[in-house]
């Protein structure tokens, strides 16, 4: 493949190359991909058109939404229930699965997704993004419910994410690697810019919520008090910090330089079990980070491995360079 392979092409060739993969599976990250250049046009031009601000309702979290959590929201509903690949979608802005209405055709694939990750930080102009995780429907259901959606991640067949920044991308995988994407506005397509993407093993950067230091378990307040101290305290080098709160830009980060990422369990929302949803945030990029090399786990167990027990299930995640979260387990394992 060169430089200028763009999405269609490139998926196309793994259908192929993939004896699995299917005529359906290509259409839907097609309509994907079509419903997240939508989306990136929008969030250019929120400020213009004004849809940049908050909307009077709050989402199945309890979280006051953005006009363009909904909007966006409609966008993927839009682009993706009426093609045929799908029996049902998740969305985080509706407490229920969506069901592809009765006159449309239904597919054999779930999804499940994220409009619009980040969204608080629409205002300031930083990086959003959409994330999104696709699950095989069940053979013979025709009506799928919730029960239907609680597979392990393992069982993903496609998730990727779209981060809406200075340039917008598309980071994807099937099981097959990650391969990263640049939206050429000009001509509306998304261009293999960076092929095989991979984690580096080891890293001296680390990303967290340092404001919610007090609540952190025992684990996590070691970490990262040995990252603060770096050579001072036991650690061979001295550590970097970012904290984005956009984990479409934390991930792409990861994946681009390496570096841990944690939104780790604290006694805060322990009830909750976490801030960041399984479903369309934690699993999907555990998919991602595992295919790129790297490590996925809520410290105590593989975030791929958890048996949902709700659609919008919170976990902790800590992921990113292998040695480092490998080290972050260990200090669980204690
Ligand atoms: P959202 O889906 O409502 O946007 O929340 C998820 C986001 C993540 O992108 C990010 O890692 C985290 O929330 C930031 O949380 P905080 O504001 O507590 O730092
Ligand atoms: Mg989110």
């Amino acid at each position: 493949m060169n430089s200028h392979t763009n999405l269609t092409q490139f998926i196309i060739e793994q259908q192929r190359a993939n004896s699995q993969s299917t005529d359906d599976l290509s259409g839907l990250m097609n309509d994907i991909a079509s419903a997240c250049k939508k989306i990136s046009h929008l969030v250019n031009r929120s400020g213009i058109i004004g849809i940049g601000g908050a909307a009077e309702s709050e989402n199945v979290q309890g979280e006051v939404q953005k006009e363009l959590d909904i909007i966006t929201n409609d966008v993927m509903v839009d682009h993706l229930n009426w093609t045929g690949h799908l029996a049902a979608m998740a969305s985080e802005e509706i407490e229920e699965i969506i069901q592809i209405p009765a006159h449309l055709p239904k597919g054999k694939y779930l999804i499940s997704f994220d409009p619009l990750d980040g969204s608080s930080n629409i205002d300031i102009n930083l990086s959003v993004g959409t994330i999104f995780s696709i699950l095989r429907c069940p053979e013979g259901t025709t009506e799928p419910t919730v029960e239907d959606f609680k597979q392990k991640g393992t069982e993903q067949v496609c998730a990727g994410f779209c981060v809406y920044g200075p340039t917008t991308m598309m980071i994807l995988t099937t099981g097959n690697g990650v391969d990263g994407f640049t939206l050429d506005h000009d001509v509306g397509e998304f261009i293999l810019t960076h092929p095989k993407m991979t984690i580096p093993e080891d890293t001296a950067e680390f990303a967290i919520n340092m404001s919610n230091q007090r609540f952190w378990e025992p684990p996590v307040q070691r970490y990262i008090d040995e990252c603060i101290k770096g050579v001072d305290g036991g650690r061979e080098k001295n550590f970097n910090m970012r904290w984005v709160a956009s984990m479409v830009a934390e991930v792409y980060r990861v994946l681009t330089r390496g570096g841990v990422f944690l939104y780790p369990l604290d006694n805060k929302p322990t009830t909750q079990g976490g801030k960041l949803r399984l479903m369309y945030e934690a699993s999907p990029m555990a998919f991602i980070v595992e295919q790129a090399g790297g490590v996925c786990s809520t410290g105590r167990e593989r975030i791929l491995d958890i048996i949902p027990e709700g659609v919008h299930q919170r976990v902790p995640v800590i992921l990113g360079s292998k040695n480092e979260v490998e080290r972050i387990i260990s200090y669980h394992q204690e």
